[in-house]
């Protein structure tokens, strides 16, 4: 049984692509994830069993991600009172914007947290905001993570103004 604090679920290893960039935000955030393939579809009791296992065993936000018709989040959210976050995945036929629908447009009582297609980092970012606002040091290194995002964009605009947009294009090999 996982004692992970954040369980990844997604439809297909055709996702991972994708959904290893929620797994890796959540490592440099200090969160360990359990990170499975469980389809809604194709694998529907066990992705309630690991749903009410994790849940038992201490897990206390779930991020799925899924393509096409996405119903991977919110099945999940149906088997469980702790958050889910879903993460549209786009595919080549409509780049994702069913995918989105599926996932965001959940009945009243039945929320799923949607980000953006394909938005597995942030997923990854609101789930250990999530249980920052109950831990302290998981708070710390979301405060140290977005500190050093505000120092990067600070450094490239005044490298932006020293050199001009011309020659910082160039640099970046950009023209
Ligand atoms: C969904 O179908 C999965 O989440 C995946 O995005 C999509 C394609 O699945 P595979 O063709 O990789 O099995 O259920």
């Amino acid at each position: 049984m996982s004692k992970a604090l954040v369980g990844i679920i997604m439809g297909s290893d055709s996702d991972l692509p994708v959904m290893q960039e929620a797994a890796k935000v959540l490592e440099e955030l200090g969160i360990s994830p359990d990170v499975r393939v469980l389809s809604a579809h194709r694998t529907p009791g066990a992705v309630v069993e690991y749903v009410e296992n994790a849940e038992k065993a201490g897990t206390k936000v779930f991020i799925c991600g899924a393509g096409g018709a996405a119903h991977l989040a919110g099945v999940v959210a149906a088997h469980t009172a702790l958050p889910v976050v879903g993460v549209p995945i786009m595919n080549k036929t409509v780049a994702g914007i069913d995918a989105l629908f599926s996932t965001v447009q959940m009945p009243p009582g039945i929320p799923v947290a949607t980000v953006a297609i394909g938005g597995a980092k942030n997923a990854g970012i609101l789930a250990a905001q999530i249980i920052g606002a109950s831990d302290p040091a998981i708070r710390d290194h979301v405060s140290a993570y977005k500190k050093k995002l505000n120092a990067q964009v600070l450094e490239k605009d005044a490298k932006l103004q020293e050199k001009g947009f011309k020659k910082y294009l160039e640099e970046k090999g950009l023209v």
